[in-house]
């Protein structure tokens, strides 16, 4: 028998992006670990991706291309070979090209985070053939633009560095949950002696178990941020050194901050004065006492209209305290910047020859399918190829998502490992690979890690990655420029710039063999100012803004639906509803794993007791939640976890799992963010009653 060590990455849309060990026995995984050896990952995989083998092997995986023979939706299909799938493809697209090859959308997102099988191949062929172009924007643009402006790039505190920080500002986001490596840290620096304190409407798994948890009113971070600023310049709690040599506009920041007295700042966040004032004291003072204080910024305080601009307001904090000069200061939002990808020579943009197409914004699905063609909007979509991304469960305003993936005259391709809810929708389904069947490249979003994923056994059945569909695809469409032939191999030896000083280490061939490699960067990356802004500062004031035509200032910008920012609408539906991520999933992946929606059991809704005790709602309860957009069920736990007014959906459940096939997204709107045009999954006023009890279940409050 043959007993081998191969070394991988994990795929997912988290953070930590692991490096794993698999072990294969005659060309079989049959175990996934963390790589002791790796810092970050330090031997340690979440439960989810513990799994990873019972997911790939599972008996529900697409290993055969597929034709719908029932209705959309319905899920029945036939098997067909790779020939006859390709071919059909290939002649459905064909003449819509000829039409209007804008006519024909990818649909994709982080289902892998691979350089390789995320965008190279895909979209040297959408470039190649003219299609729209993707605006990627269902996760992270809104704080990205905003920290942008402000710091110049997606560049903050090291992971590893959090442990030496004495204040770690846990700042909507649920590390437990999704960025389980940096919670290590932060465990870490509590037994040095840190105070940890979370900033999130909801009591989640990592609230809990923080010193001091502030419960703010969803979507008014950015008023919080401006609050602490008032108080850090009124008691002079300041670097002014730092401020005077590396920050742009303090004087006009000053005059803006004056604005937001504790009382006002408190007043628009559903939180005390005194909240205010302690909160912006322990973070001005212990920077003044020379120790390092962190802020984790994560995706929560991002998914409200004033998502952009609370990323921006947060990443003033550091620059004014002098955080940054301790390499366990400053904040971290995404380290993504830090990487020199080679995003060009993957994804070939010049091969759209100089034709301008027109881009079309992920998160606005729902009614872009629904457009018929006009000027403004170009031709309408009739061909949808999705792959790396499940829409119909994701997206915003699902009623409009599925409206659109139902109509007849749409073609639409899914490539995919399982039989999702957009799976469901496709004229063909075609097989694709996992992590553990092919070759990858990773940066990472929350470490500074170049990583190599090896493939660790041979495609299941008849799967391939997503290269070789593409290129397969190409071939068909007569594609052949030499850049269509090179191999998954020759596409990782290209990922990472090693003329960029950050990855000058970066070689495939040892990266393969080693698994990873930390890039070339200073500890502590602005103690000596040295913003990638246009002015080298960190812009308190930002003429980039001011042209783009916001405010150059930090400033707040209310919910869309909140019960102060729209009370007509607030008293229908009064209570604010967020959906942030199940520990057990990973977005809508690993639903269908039952182990893990075991642990997570059903859909639930969480609701304080003041609120469910009008509406009738007791424990166990199912409770419909609904608002002009669509409406769901789930089973209600009555607890203090969620704050009076609040209810919290964790999500993403698939929808045919669900008992009434439907999630949190029906009520979710398509409207976007002030910045980075993201979607605004948090900003949802919904009312909740109690449900019919489902036939079956009349009696099962516990
Ligand atoms: N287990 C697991 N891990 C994941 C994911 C997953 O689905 N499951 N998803 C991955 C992806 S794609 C992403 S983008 C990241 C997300 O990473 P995080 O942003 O850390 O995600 P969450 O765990 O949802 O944490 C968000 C927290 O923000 C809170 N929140 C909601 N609204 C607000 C608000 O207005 N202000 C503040 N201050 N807090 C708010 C929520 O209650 C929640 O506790 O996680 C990644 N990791
Ligand atoms: N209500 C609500 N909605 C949300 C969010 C929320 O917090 N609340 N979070 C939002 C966020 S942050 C994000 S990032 C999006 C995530 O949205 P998506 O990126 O669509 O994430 P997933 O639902 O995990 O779907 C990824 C799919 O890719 C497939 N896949 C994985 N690897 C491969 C591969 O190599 N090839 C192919 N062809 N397929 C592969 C997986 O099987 C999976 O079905 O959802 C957003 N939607
Ligand atoms: S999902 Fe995140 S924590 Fe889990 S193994 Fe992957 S990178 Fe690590
Ligand atoms: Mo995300």
């Amino acid at each position: 028998m043959s007993i081998t060590q191969v070394r991988a990455a994990c795929p997912h849309d988290c953070p930590d992006t692991c490096a794993i060990l698999v072990t294969v026995e005659d060309g079989v995984a049959t175990a996934v670990r963390g790589d002791p050896e790796h810092p970050t990952t330090a031997g340690v995989l979440c439960t989810k991706v513990s799994r990873y083998v019972e997911r790939t092997y599972s008996p529900d995986r697409v290993l055969r291309p597929m034709r719908r023979v029932g209705k959309k939706g319905e899920g029945k299909f036939e098997q067909i070979s790779w020939n006859e799938a390709l071919d059909e493809i290939a002649n459905r697209l064909k003449p819509i090209a000829e039409r209007d090859p804008q006519a024909i959308l990818p649909y994709s997102y982080c289902g892998t985070m691979g350089l390789v099988q995320g965008e190279s191949m895909s979209l040297r062929f959408f470039n190649k053939l003219g299609a729209s172009l993707l605006d990627r924007t269902i996760c992270a643009t809104a704080g990205f633009t905003g920290y942008k402006y402000t710091i110049g790039a997606s560049i903050g505190t090291d992971m590893e560095q959090f442990q030496d920080a004495k204040l770690i500002l846990i700042w909507g986001g649920n590390p437990i949950a999704s960025n389980l490596h940096f919670w290590m840290r932060a465990q870490e620096a509590k037994r040095r002696g840190a105070k940890l304190i979370a900033i999130d409407p909801y009591r989640s798994l990592t609230a809990e178990k923080c010193h001091q948890h502030i419960a703010l009113l969803p979507g008014t971070d950015s008023a919080l941020a401006l609050g602490m600023m008032h108080v850090l310049i009124a008691e002079d709690l300041l670097d002014h050194a730092y401020i005077a040599d590396h920050t742009l506009g303090f004087d006009q920041l000053k005059e803006r901050a004056a604005e937001w007295t504790p009382e006002r700042t408190a007043d628009t966040c559903g939180i005390s004065a005194q909240e205010v004032v302690d909160l912006a004291r322990l973070y001005g003072e212990t920077a003044k006492c020379g120790e390092p204080v962190a802020i984790r910024c994560n995706y929560g305080v991002q998914r409200a209209k004033g998502g952009g601009m609370a990323v921006r307001n947060m990443s003033c904090l550091p620059a004014l305290v002098g955080a940054w000069r301790h390499a366990a200061g400053g904040i971290q939002l995404s380290t993504s910047g830090s990487f020199p990808a080679n995003r060009a020579l993957l994804q070939r943009p010049d091969l759209l020859a100089g034709r301008k197409t027109r881009t079309i914004n992920m998160t606005t699905i729902g009614d872009d399918l629904l457009k018929e063609a006009s000027p403004e909007f170009g031709p309408k979509v009739e061909a949808v190829i999705v792959y790396n991304a499940n829409p119909l469960a994701i997206a915003p305003d699902s009623a409009k998502v599925q409206a659109g993936f139902e109509r007849e005259d749409l073609f639409t391709v899914v490539m995919e490992q399982f039989r999702t809810d957009s799976a469901d929708y496709a004229d063909i389904l075609l097989p694709a690979t996992t992590q553990l069947e092919h070759v990858d490249a990773h940066l990472a979003y929350g470490h500074l890690y170049m990583m190599a994923n090896n493939a660790a056994i041979a495609p299941l059945g008849e799967a391939k990655p997503n290269t070789e569909i593409f290129r397969l695809l190409a071939a068909r469409m007569g594609f052949d420029d030499p850049c269509f032939q090179e191999s998954d191999e020759e596409l990782a030896a290209q990922a990472f710039d090693k003329t960029h000083a950050r990855a000058i280490h970066f070689d495939w061939e040892s990266l393969k063999q080693k698994g990873w490699q930390k890039l070339n960067m200073p500890d502590a990356p602005f103690a000596e100012g040295g913003f990638p802004t246009p002015s080298g500062k960190c812009e308190f004031y930002s003429s980039t803004m001011e042209r783009d035509g916001l405010d150059p200032l930090p400033a707040y910008i209310a919910p869309y639906e909140s019960v102060a920012s729209n009370p007509q609408l607030a008293k229908k539906y009064p209570l604010a509803m967020i959906s942030p991520p199940a520990r057990n999933f990973l977005n809508s992946t690993f639903v269908n794993v039952q182990s893990l929606r075991a642990t997570e059991g059903e859909p639930h809704l969480d609701i304080h007791p003041f609120d469910a005790a009008p509406r009738g709602l007791n424990h166990g309860d199912m409770a419909r939640i609904f608002n002009d957009r669509g409406s769901f069920v789930a089973k209600a736990r009555v607890t203090e976890k969620a704050r009076p007014g609040l209810v919290v959906g964790l999500s993403i459940w698939w929808k045919k799992l669900a008992s009434d096939g439907k999630n949190a997204n029906e009520v979710t709107s398509q409207r976007l963010t002030d910045m980075g045009r993201a979607p605004t999954f948090y900003d949802t006023l919904v009312q909740v009653e109690k449900a019919a009890p489902r036939p079956g279940h009349e009696d099962t409050p516990h």
